[in-house]
């Protein structure tokens, strides 16, 4: 549907959000770093769930504010904010009544971020998209696939579509149903959905969000209203589709006590000019810290585009 599309490639400009429990050990684990995106610990040091779970107990950012996250995004000129609702690691960051393992029940914090975001996103009209690990699930013995978790579970006694029916369709719906009106869903890593996986997320989303674009990550063959390029990949031909490149803004997604490579702020402006010039679309990452915090950095990397799109503006 072209206004659909069209009302999320007007967007231009996104904010990506990366948070999540993995945000705790960020990047260090037993008193090693973990190579890495910050996100993929649990994977990369084969943490047993039941140690990487026990971090939810101490999920307690009380320094999280809605409101500055999203203003974060407004005053840098960006007009949609993806939020992670679940990563890989399979912790809802959202209230899930599908699941016990998410941010309301399993942590001391209580209080749902989503339905935060989803308030401030609209008191700033920003779109909202939200992000959903749709194969990856490293809490469910059901998820089986390329890298699943296969240090705690047989990978053999795993059936897909049990997982499917259990979680994913139940965690979707709520996803699609309980945060008012979706500007995009942000699916990640296809290999390995079964196709009428995909393509029952495809009809879900359509039948309960109609005005919500959906990215070309789902996989399984199913259709998508934008192509999301590789991450960081910035193509130098006209793409035939709408796409969107989704950027880091130093070298994790999720916050990393080790981060290292933040870009500078005159390149980032430079990549958002790029990437608009050729009729794309930026989704930048911020990555906050455990007690609800964007780093310093992200602040000062937001606020220079900001200050250049207020330079840049004529008069
Ligand atoms: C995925 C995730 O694994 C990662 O943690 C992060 O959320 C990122 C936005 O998406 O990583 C990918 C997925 C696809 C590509 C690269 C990294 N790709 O197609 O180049």
């Amino acid at each position: 549907d072209i206004q659909r599309r069209q009302e999320w490639s007007d967007a231009k400009f996104g904010v990506f959000v990366h948070w999540g429990i993995s945000s705790i050990p960020a990047g260090v684990w037993a008193g090693r770093h973990i190579a890495g995106l910050a996100e993929w610990i649990q994977f990369k040091a084969k943490i047993p769930l039941s140690e990487y779970g026990d971090l939810a107990k101490s999920f307690n950012p009380t320094g999280f504010n809605a409101r500055d996250w999203v203003r974060m995004a407004s005053e840098a000129g960006a007009k949609y904010f993806v939020y992670t609702a679940t990563h890989h690691d399979g912790f809802a960051m959202f209230h899930s009544e599908a699941s016990a393992y998410n941010v309301v029940d399993a942590t001391p914090f209580g209080r749902d971020p989503l339905a935060e975001i989803a308030q401030a996103c609209a008191e700033h009209e920003i779109m909202l998209g939200i992000y959903y690990s749709q194969t990856i699930d490293w809490e469910d013995p059901d998820a089986v696939g390329p890298q699943c978790n296969d240090w705690d579970f047989d990978p053999a006694q795993g059936d897909f579509h049990r997982y499917w029916r259990r979680k994913a369709v139940p965690q979707l719906r709520e996803i699609l149903s309980n945060y008012g009106d979706l500007g995009l869903l942000w699916f990640d890593m296809p290999s390995g959905i079964p196709e009428e996986c995909a393509h029952e997320a495809f009809d879900l989303v359509r039948e309960l969000q109609p005005g919500a674009v959906i990215n070309s990550r789902l996989g399984g063959g199913a259709d998508a209203d934008y192509n999301s390029m590789d991450d960081n990949y910035f193509n130098n031909v006209l793409p035939a589709r709408y796409w969107e490149t989704a950027a880091t803004t130093n070298d994790s997604w999720a916050y990393s006590q080790r981060a290292a490579g933040w870009k500078p702020v005159a390149g980032l402006c430079e990549t958002l000019a790029y990437t608009v010039s050729r009729g794309g679309n930026l989704l930048l990452n911020a990555g906050p810290d455990a007690t609800g915090s964007m780093p310093q950095q992200t602040l000062d990397q937001f606020g220079g585009i900001g200050a250049w799109m207020d330079r840049a503006a004529p008069g």
